[in-house]
């Protein structure tokens, strides 16, 4: 399960329904366009947070029959009806999705207890790996690296998708941990995940800056530290735009702009303005997108 992932985009028309077609344009430019290792599906560059649970089974579907075995695929299922994460695990296991992930459970302040147990019933309904998705930012959730010591005893969950800049904890669990997976979270801090140990990594921006991604990602686990953050600054200059405008309907408009019915975002995320639109042009042909 190691290497780069991108956290596949899902476009909507402006009624917020999934645009099928398009979402093939983009599983397919991702595994040829941007050679990646495989997708995160359902993580919130998919907007997974607003979508109902029919679509969220609809996108599990559609991306399964089109990437096949081609690359490896994790289905993020975690919902705060729990019964809602097992049955999307469950439904994705028997599509034959390569592992499971869960976001922590956010929202309600809950306590370690609740948390091992909501990864636990999710691996036993499904008997799937899990890789826990720690993104602290959005979740309020910091886990101890005694917490994942404790997650980590369910032989089932493999790994971490660690989204956030501490990186004291994750030289911690890189060593204590040396035969779990990592997939560092933050794109523009690939390099600094990259010397760090990380696995590999899951990013938005990689379904439009991925063959980047793997330079840096290259050349900073062969030592060429130096060039490897040539590429992070560049990356970097492109990630700041792509943020100061607005994540997810930059990339999609980026991805529009190559020809690919990337559609809009799902309300109450707002599409872009036509200034920004003519700011997502220039960006393209700057870096070569
Ligand atoms: O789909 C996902 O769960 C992700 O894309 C997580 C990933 O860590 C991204 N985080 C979010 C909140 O979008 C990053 O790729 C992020 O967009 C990027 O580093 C820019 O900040």
């Amino acid at each position: 399960m190691k290497g780069l992932y991108s956290a596949l985009l899902v476009p909507f028309d402006e009624e917020g329904n999934i645009l099928e077609s398009g979402l093939r344009q983009i599983i397919r430019q991702n595994i040829e366009e941007q050679k990646i290792d495989g997708l995160y599906v359902n993580g919130s560059s998919g907007e997974n947070f607003l979508m109902n649970t029919i679509q969220k089974k609809k996108v599990f579907e559609i991306v399964k029959d089109e990437a096949g075995n081609e690359i490896k695929l994790i289905a993020q299922v975690g919902a705060l009806d729990l019964k809602e994460a097992i049955e999307l695990g469950q439904y994705a296991t028997e599509l034959g999705y390569d592992a499971l992930s869960a976001v922590t459970p956010f929202y309600y302040p809950f306590n370690f207890e609740e948390i091992k147990y909501y990864y636990d019933a999710i691996i036993e309904a499904t008997g799937n790996d899990m890789i826990i998705y720690s993104i602290p930012a959005l979740t309020g959730v910091n886990l101890s690296i005694q917490q994942f010591d404790e997650l980590f005893k369910n032989e089932k969950v493999i790994g971490i998708k660690y989204t956030a800049a501490d990186f004291f904890l994750l030289e911690r669990i890189r060593k204590a941990f040396p035969d779990k997976l990592i997939l560092s979270g933050f794109d523009e801090m690939l390099i600094q995940a990259a010397v760090s140990g990380v696995d590999g990594a899951i990013g938005s921006t990689y379904n439009i800056n991925g063959r980047r991604a793997r330079q840096i990602f290259n050349l900073a686990k062969e030592g060429n530290i130096q060039e490897a953050y040539e590429r992070q600054h560049e990356t970097n200059d492109i990630i700041e735009q792509v943020l100061a405008l607005g994540i997810y309907p930059t990339l999609k408009a980026v991805l529009s702009t190559k020809g690919i019915e990337a559609g809009s975002v799902k309300r109450p995320l707002a599409p872009l303005d036509d200034d920004s639109l003519e700011k997502v042009k220039e960006l393209v042909s700057k870096y070569n997108l």
